[in-house]
């Protein structure tokens, strides 16, 4: 009967899956979904045929976040193989704290950890994954601050001078909370100013930073983004690295989408002068489609600084007169106890279709943005002005024909933010993006 259960259920997320939906989504308003949903858990289980039908409504009403036009996020579409690993680390349910409870993995995580840096161009260094591209960035700043002060795990803020971070105007929020978090405060994050490309402007860091220090803060770390998350800007790493070198400060790259361009020949320039940076987040879950949560936080660190700065030595799970070599349990580097797999979908990925293919996806995500581009300077009325784009929007979901996320930057009024990196779209996918805003608006 149980196993019965649990075969229906692998089947139904499959169907979910494999399933020709011919809709993004299926909006309801919030009360009529509650109400479809009967969401009520009781004293009684229910039969399976109940069950079954309650499986097939979740499914009906969710985000099909693998259709191929399911533009709204960063990470879109499905790869198979790294879903199969998803299945996989789900059916096996360990954490990957000790080799003991998880052999496999550890030396997979290590394996996975390496190839990344190695792409980042260290032969050396450190790094875990981490629940999210946000946690990856709050790690960075935390292991920074661990470098330059490491009393602070002992003594606390009270030890420490007041501190300044510095990250450009167009970074992803993640610092601020990042700031927040860890006792720094976010009017302690110096926003330093981008290009109308919406990179850094190097030389603004180098003022900002005297400016910083004026006001009798101490500058420890600059925050520099590979692929910011509205505009896709890539900040220029070698004169950050320059001001870093020369302040002595750790600089970190958050590369969160844009870090999978190192996969590609034609494109890594993007990130060059990255090897000189000292961590640097990395998000598979996001262009590289491992699903999620896949997110890499990578160092070159080669002294242990993940440790020192986070290890609590718990007795009774990171014995030290155990059987095998312990520097294996890796688990005391993170900031959490249980950690879920994040290694075995990536893996099984890249095992599938080695880095080459990787290179290719990161191409022709690429490709596919060059093409929009130009249809979009071929077709007039493709300046969106005003409260257009939320009405749009609206429409599209209440018809449930596609999904993509507007917002607005800078000065500039609200504007589609459109995501060309499932493996599943195809150019008539774009075409009918374009017509659709077209024809959701036609009368605006
Ligand atoms: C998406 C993104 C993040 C946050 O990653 P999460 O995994 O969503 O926490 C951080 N930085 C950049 C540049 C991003 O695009
Ligand atoms: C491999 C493993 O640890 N499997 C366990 C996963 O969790 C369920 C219960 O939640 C156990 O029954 C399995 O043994």
């Amino acid at each position: 009967m149980e196993v019965h259960t649990t075969q229906c259920c692998i089947l139904m997320g499959c169907l979910c899956l494999f399933y020709p939906w011919s809709q993004v989504c299926e909006w309801r308003e919030p009360e009529e979904l509650a109400a479809l949903l009967d969401l009520e858990l009781r004293e009684n289980g229910e039969p399976q045929h109940q069950l079954l039908q309650r499986i097939r409504d979740v499914a009906k009403y969710s985000v099909k976040t693998n259709h191929p036009r399911f533009f709204n996020q960063l990470f879109a579409g499905v790869d198979y193989h790294a879903l199969t690993g998803r299945f996989l680390t789900e059916a096996l349910n360990t954490s990957q704290y000790t080799y003991e409870v998880a052999p496999v993995f550890v030396l997979m995580e290590d394996e996975v950890l390496s190839k990344l840096r190695s792409l980042v161009g260290w032969a050396e260094g450190d790094g875990i994954f981490c629940p999210g591209g946000t946690m990856s960035n709050m790690y960075a700043m935390n292991v920074a601050r661990y470098r330059a002060f490491p009393e602070v795990k002992l003594k606390g803020m009270w030890s420490l001078p007041r501190l300044a971070v510095f990250t450009s105007q167009q970074s992803h929020y993640s610092v601020m909370k990042a700031a927040a978090f860890q006792g720094i405060g976010t009017e302690n994050v110096f926003k330093v100013k981008v290009d109308d490309r919406g990179c850094m402007i190097p030389e603004d860091l180098g003022e900002t930073i005297e400016l910083a220090k004026s006001q009798g803060a101490v500058p420890f770390f600059v925050h520099a983004t590979s692929g910011t998350t509205v505009q896709g800007a890539f900040d220029p790493l070698e004169p950050i690295a320059d001001i870093c070198d020369r302040q002595g400060l750790w600089m970190h790259v958050d590369a969160a989408w844009g870090g999978s361009v190192l996969f590609s020949k034609e494109h890594k320039h993007l990130m060059r002068g990255v090897e000189r940076a000292d961590s640097v987040t990395w998000n598979p879950h996001k262009m590289m489609l491992t699903g999620l949560q896949c997110s890499a936080i990578l160092l070159k660190d080669t002294t242990h600084l993940l440790k020192h700065c986070h290890s609590a030595d718990a007795k009774y799970l990171f014995q030290q007169d155990k059987f095998y070599d312990t520097s294996l349990d890796t688990g005391d580097k993170s900031i959490q106890c249980g950690r879920k797999v994040d290694c075995l979908k990536l893996w099984l990925m890249w095992k599938a279709v080695g880095s080459k293919g990787l290179e290719e996806r990161v191409d022709r995500a690429f490709t596919h943005t060059r093409y929009l581009v130009e249809e979009m300077k071929r077709r007039e009325g493709f300046e969106l002005i005003g409260k257009v784009a939320p009405v749009i929007k609206e429409r599209m979901m209440k018809q449930g024909t596609m999904m993509l996320g507007y917002q607005p930057q800078g000065g500039r009024v609200n504007f589609f933010r459109m995501i060309v990196i499932s493996p599943q779209l195809s150019h008539q996918d774009m075409t009918f993006c374009l017509n659709e805003i077209e024809r959701l608006g036609s009368d605006l």
